[in-house]
């Protein structure tokens, strides 16, 4: 009878086990057949009614049961770690042969690009970058250019006051002042200074209220207006080519005698008229000039001695005309799509 059982018992834990499909399965076997609760226990407890020759055979016959048990599960245990360990193993597989996600890299503001070619162009014909402050002084923004306190020419350049006497700068035309102040008075002078400026003017597809300039202010002896104008050519069409076309026009300015507006043909309507041109085929790119004898001798340079120009080119007006960007607000408003445009795909 109770060998019966203990066969039984053997066959039923043999089966489960080989049918366990996961450890904790294999953990509730074990409890259940081997634990203190078990029939094996159970049977071993039934033994006090055994005579005494057939106890120790009985004995004998529980133990082999026991060990069937406990080494199937241990076999079993076995398999059932490596099945777990291969499992994690496939599941954190990285596949190197997918195709990579794309790394989203920055680049630079296409105002950025168009400064560095600039810098590049007048660096070239040997011209140093020079700096000055945003925040500026009335006596540098102002009375230095020879646009005393009451001047009426100041509502040329609809200002930000910060204080009655400092300003943000409205033109990078006072690093002219610092510039030659440094120089104290000795020539040459050959330098160009980028910056951001800030005007009260309304914003449209042509004007911001901040936007950028590069200044340009050479100092020596014998300086002409021809000096000015073949620098001029050489710059824009490097910039902008050798076939675009370019105007001058007399104009005025407090700190410049004679002076000069000067306009390069419309890029985007190729001169039939648009909204960026203002339907005129032309768009003012920069103002310039000979430097006033004022200027010079406010500066401390001898104005018999030396004479310059200087100019102030809109940096946003050359980004839009040489990338056909139709509106100064798009430099402004920070649409990835856009600034996407500007990747560089030259070395
Ligand atoms: C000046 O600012 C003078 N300082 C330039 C100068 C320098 C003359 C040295 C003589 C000697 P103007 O205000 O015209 O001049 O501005 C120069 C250029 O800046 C313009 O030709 C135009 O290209 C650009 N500009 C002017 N106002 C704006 C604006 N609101 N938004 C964008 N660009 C502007
Ligand atoms: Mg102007």
């Amino acid at each position: 009878m109770m060998q019966e059982r203990l066969q039984e018992l053997q066959e039923e834990a043999l089966q489960k086990v080989s049918a366990a499909s996961n450890l904790k399965e294999l953990n509730d076997i074990r409890v259940a057949y081997l634990g203190k609760k078990g029939p094996i226990t159970e049977v071993l407890r039934g033994m006090g009614k055994l005579s005494a020759e057939e106890r120790p055979k009985m004995g004998a016959l529980v133990n082999v049961v026991r060990e069937a048990i406990t080494s199937a599960i241990e076999e079993k245990q076995a398999v059932l770690e490596a099945e777990a360990v291969n499992a994690q193993l496939a599941a954190e597989t990285i596949d190197i042969t997918l195709p990579a996600r794309p790394v989203n890299k920055g680049n630079h503001h296409p105002l950025t690009r168009i400064v560095e070619e600039i810098e590049d162009v007048f660096i070239g014909m040997g011209y140093t970058v020079a700096e000055g402050p945003e925040v500026e002084s009335d006596y540098y923004n102002f009375e230095a250019l020879n646009l005393p306190k009451s001047h009426p020419a100041r509502d040329m350049q609809d200002s930000f006051y910060i204080t009655d006497e400092i300003l943000v700068r409205t033109h990078t035309s006072p690093v002219q002042a610092r510039t030659m102040e440094k120089h104290k008075g000795q020539g040459p002078v050959k330098i160009i200074c980028p910056g951001k400026v800030y005007r009260r003017d309304n914003d449209d597809a042509t004007h911001s209220h901040q936007f950028m300039q590069i200044e340009g202010l050479v100092v020596d002896e014998n300086i002409s207006m021809s000096d000015l104008k073949g620098t001029l050519e050489v710059f824009l069409k490097k910039v902008f080519g050798q076939e675009r076309e370019i105007r001058l026009r007399p104009s005025f300015f407090p700190f410049t005698e004679p002076s000069v507006e000067v306009d390069i043909s419309c890029k985007i309507c190729s001169g039939k008229g648009c909204n960026v041109c203002k339907q005129t085929g032309w768009i003012e790119v920069l103002g310039g000039g000979i430097v006033h004898p004022n200027v010079l001798e406010m500066a401390g340079f001898d104005s018999k001695k030396y004479s310059g120009f200087a100019f102030g080119i809109g940096v946003e007006r050359i980004a839009m005309l040489k990338y056909g960007v139709d509106d100064i607000r798009h430099f402004y408003t920070n649409d990835i799509r856009f600034l996407k445009q500007f990747h560089h795909h030259e070395a």
